[in-house]
């Protein structure tokens, strides 16, 4: 009887299919099982279940005597398919096929409203600046429900696991938001690192002791990354100076590769640490030295070859040149923000992404200011592999001033869309007191930030 053999044949392939759909990597699960958001170990399971069928029915046959390990003649196949008539195979798939999406449909449907925002930005608000309506209003929608930033925060630390405390000291992005020249340090420490001496003409020279380290930092709880730094830090430390000084950087190279400091702003093509020549080998030195030109808010890295992995290895800094003649009001509070981003698998691709290198930092810690004051931030996109990034303060508005280099705000809004090396001071004042939320516009970033 051929039926024997269609019955072996069956389990057979049961048997085998389920071994490899078992070994296969998650992501092509999902594609079989239509992108639903199914854990691994489900897919495991499945895998077991269908294994376990085809062995039951192999089982079953070998008991009975039926089990043919003989592959049907080609007389036979026929039979075998004109048994199974094509209209029912097809019912048969359709069904499947049907009840397989209606189970897609219940196992992701949004768990959170956290979920469905996510979901409305990835499919509609791909770009900062869409348009699409489902875009707008959707996410209007989502920021009048009974969501608050603290739920989105902390549901989007749980959903990429960024939970837990940091554990390393090093590097406090607190700290850094203030911090230049090395004012975080007490005298004497500072003495080894930075140095300023009255010029003739009444300006500055700013000295600077730069080291390059290799040195693993912890970029989210737990989570260290292989960096190249300036001074044992990402981003580096702030250099700051007024338009005019002259500065001086005394750069030692302690790592294991060639790197070199690349200032933007104004300099001679010896200063410019771009070139293979300029190239500052393992354990050697060099004095970069140029005037303060022109003023606004900048920034350093290294130009060493491939400039692409020593960006994304962390090695740059923020440059800011104050103007000599500042006729924009003083400000209350000054605050310096790197958006940086770390490729944690090297697949060329961004894992985790930071305000000050460390994610989620601000969201843990809040920066504190008050009601009212003026706050200055010099904020600067160093994102590699990802062509734009933004920004996006909530419950506010503020002034542009591009690159910092006028005096007059270019435009007054509450997001803005940087590029690579793209930065902006931005001047704000808090009308209400709270918490507020302020991220890259650019959804999938904010979720990791
Ligand atoms: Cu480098």
């Amino acid at each position: 009887m051929e039926n024997k053999k269609l019955i072996t044949a069956i389990s057979l392939i049961l048997v085998v299919f389920g071994i490899i759909f078992s070994l296969l990597p998650h992501e092509i699960h999902e594609l079989l099982t239509f992108g639903a958001n199914i854990p691994h170990f489900w897919h495991f399971v499945m895998g077991f279940i269908i294994v376990s069928t085809g062995l039951f029915f192999i089982g079953m046959s070998i008991k009975n005597g039926t089990f043919k390990l003989q592959f049907p003649k080609l007389q036979e196949r026929k039979a075998i398919l004109n048994k199974i008539k094509i209209p029912i195979l097809i019912a048969f798939l359709i069904i499947g096929f049907l009840t397989l999406k209606f189970s897609i449909l219940v196992e992701s449907k949004p768990e959170t409203d956290f979920d469905k925002f996510k979901k409305i930005a990835k499919e509609y608000c791909a770009n900062p600046t869409s348009t699409n309506p489902r875009c707008l209003t959707d996410i209007k929608e989502f920021k009048n429900s009974s969501h608050n930033y603290k739920n989105a925060q902390q549901t989007a630390q749980e959903k990429f696991g960024v939970t837990g405390e940091y554990t390393s000291k090093d590097f406090d992005p607190t700290e850094f938001l203030t911090t230049w020249n090395f004012n975080n340090l007490p005298q004497e420490e500072r003495k080894k690192y930075y140095k300023k001496t009255k010029r003739p003409d009444g300006s500055l020279l700013r000295e600077y002791w730069i080291n390059v380290e290799d040195k693993e930092i912890e970029i989210a709880p737990g989570v260290f990354f292989p960096a190249w730094t300036y001074n044992g830090q990402v981003p580096g430390p702030t250099i700051r100076a007024t338009e005019g000084d002259l500065i001086k950087i005394y750069f030692t190279n302690k790592g294991t590769k060639p790197h070199t400091m690349h200032f933007h702003g104004f300099h001679t093509s010896k200063m410019d640490g771009s070139m293979t020549e300029d190239f500052v080998l393992p354990g050697k030195s060099f004095t970069y030295e140029f005037e303060a030109d022109p003023f606004g808010v900048h920034l350093f890295h290294c130009h060493a070859a491939p400039v692409k992995q020593h960006i994304a290895k962390g090695h740059y800094g923020a440059y800011i040149v104050d103007p000599k003649n500042d006729t924009r009001q003083k400000a209350d509070k000054e605050l310096v923000m790197v958006m940086n981003a770390f490729d944690t698998n090297l697949d060329g691709e961004n894992e985790v992404y930071a305000v000050n290198t460390k994610a989620f930092y601000y969201a843990m810690n809040p920066i504190k200011v008050k009601k009212g004051e003026l706050i200055r931030i010099y904020l600067i996109n160093i994102i590699e592999f990802d062509p734009i990034n933004s920004f996006h303060l909530h419950a506010n508005f503020f002034d542009e001033y591009k690159t910092g280099t006028s005096l007059i705000p270019d435009t007054y809004t509450d997001t803005l869309i940087m590029g690579q090396g793209e930065r902006s001071i931005l001047d704000v004042r808090f009308k209400y007191p709270g918490m507020y939320m302020f991220h890259a516009h650019v959804t999938e970033f904010t979720l990791r930030l």
